[in-house]
């Protein structure tokens, strides 16, 4: 599966890794090699862009964690990356105790109607009562597919040869499955019409009508370009809840994988691998990159990353704990904390910062957190690490360098202390929380 677009990423890993030192010459070759090959596999130009752009300001200015080597540091940030692109992972979950509604959706000949099977047999097996509803009106001879797909499995299928109403029927056919005790209705729809816009317009008013629980993308993965297009249309159209990408056995060149998920948002759930009723498998993004980079060597590695991160950490633990926190390690949380979200967050998350800011006053601290990046930024590696130097020329020279005033670099400088205190009072335990928190 997917065998050019793996070769050429263990291509460009194995440059990499030949290399006898990393420099900025060595970075931009390798994300050429990335970008090379995400494009030969299909994926659109835009969002090659956007990853490799970020690959490659995180290769150039991310600090490996000590006793990691920078040329298994970028490798990492690409898995990374390329996971990020993909998703989170995103298991089924629907209450078992109500009724819940699938509508399918995707264009002719992406395999809807045989991921409805798959699906169905997958639901099944979980322990859910299953009814399906042919809603495509369109396509001759669909109700028939449809039956003997399911009729293997055992499962009854709702529709009606002679009405051409697909939003009529759907409703009916969910309507009549909720009567027979059923918890979980999947709706078959059709891919096709005269014209696009009459395909968006029936899905949006079935969709309007069954008012689905989880509405599925299903993508052709052969198709690769023309999934960014198609699953952003759709999803203008219906919000998309996750994807199902299918063809994924053949010669699938696995660009339209990434595509339709960042046209979307959505994560993509399940992959079709082959015809039969049974290839369908759950879709882990981390699995699947594994699997792109090759599998044995990546795993090892990020296993080393991780555990040596979580070694520089606790060695900053340590220090704060002892009441030794500098100011580059208040840098690195506020960095670290603001990957998980807002600047907001960052001052109810680190411990001793908020201290005594009243609720008003939060929103206002945004902005001055942004002043303290700048404020760090001018101050020297001696005074990041002993603030106490800092007579008022020093802090004069910082202002003046940042952009700021005095005040401003008091202002942070009081806060700093603050925190340094409380966290030498709670013994880092409230850190450590923290910690565990983004190590995840
Ligand atoms: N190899 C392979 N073929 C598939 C897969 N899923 C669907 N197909 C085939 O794709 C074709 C169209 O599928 P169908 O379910 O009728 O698509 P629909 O028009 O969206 O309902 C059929 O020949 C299927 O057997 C898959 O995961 N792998
Ligand atoms: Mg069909």
């Amino acid at each position: 599966m997917l065998d050019k677009l793996k070769e050429g990423l263990q291509g460009a890993i194995n440059k990499i890794l030949r290399a006898s030192s990393i420099d900025e010459q060595v970075v931009k070759e390798f994300v050429k090699d990335l970008q090379r090959t995400l494009l030969q596999a299909d994926v659109n130009v835009r969002q090659v862009l956007d990853l490799s752009n970020r690959v490659e300001q995180r290769a150039l200015k991310e600090q490996p964690p000590p006793g990691l080597p920078r040329k298994d540091y970028i490798i990492k940030i690409l898995y990374d990356e390329l996971a990020k692109t993909l998703g989170s992972e995103r298991p089924v979950d629907l209450p078992a105790s109500k009724i819940n509604v699938i509508l399918m959706m995707g264009i002719q000949g992406s395999g809807k109607t045989t991921t409805v099977g798959k699906l169905t047999r997958l639901m099944q097996r979980r322990g859910y009562k299953v009814g399906v509803v042919c809603a495509d009106t369109f396509r001759p001879g669909a109700l028939t597919q449809l039956r003997m797909v399911c009729s293997q499995i055992g499962v009854e299928v709702y529709g009606e040869e002679e009405t051409k109403d697909a939003v009529q029927l759907a409703s009916k056919g969910v309507e009549y499955f909720k009567q027979k005790g059923s918890n979980l209705i999947i709706v078959d729809s059709a891919g096709r019409h005269k014209e696009e816009k009459g395909l968006l317009d029936e899905m949006k008013q079935i969709s309007s009508v069954i008012k689905p629980d989880l509405t599925l993308l299903i993508i052709d993965g052969t198709i690769g370009q023309q999934c960014y297009n198609q699953a952003a249309a759709f999803h203008q159209t219906v919000p998309v809840g996750g994807i199902i990408i299918t063809k994924l056995d053949g010669s699938a060149k696995g660009g339209g994988a990434l595509a339709a998920a960042a046209a979307t948002g959505a994560s993509i759930i399940f992959i079709g691998t082959g015809e039969r009723i049974d290839d369908l498998e759950a879709f882990s993004p981390t699995r699947f990159v594994g699997r792109l980079l090759g599998l044995g060597d990546i795993k090892a590695l990020l296993e080393k990353a991780k555990e040596l991160e979580q070694e520089a950490d606790e060695k900053k633990v340590q220090r704060i704990m002892s009441g030794k926190m500098t100011i580059d390690d208040l840098y690195y949380q506020m960095e670290q904390v603001k990957k998980m979200g807002s600047l907001r967050k960052i001052f109810e998350l680190i411990p001793g910062l908020s201290t005594g800011v009243p609720e008003s006053e939060l929103d206002g601290m945004e902005e001055r957190m942004k002043k303290w990046k700048v404020i760090i930024q001018s101050m020297t590696k001696k005074e990041r690490e002993d603030p106490e130097v800092l007579n008022a020329s020093r802090v004069k020279r910082i202002a003046r360098g940042s952009g700021t005033s005095d005040s401003d670099v008091k202002d942070m400088l009081k806060r700093y202390r603050q925190a340094k205190t409380v966290m030498k009072a709670t013994k880092g335990r409230e850190l450590r929380q923290l910690m565990r928190r983004l190590s995840v």
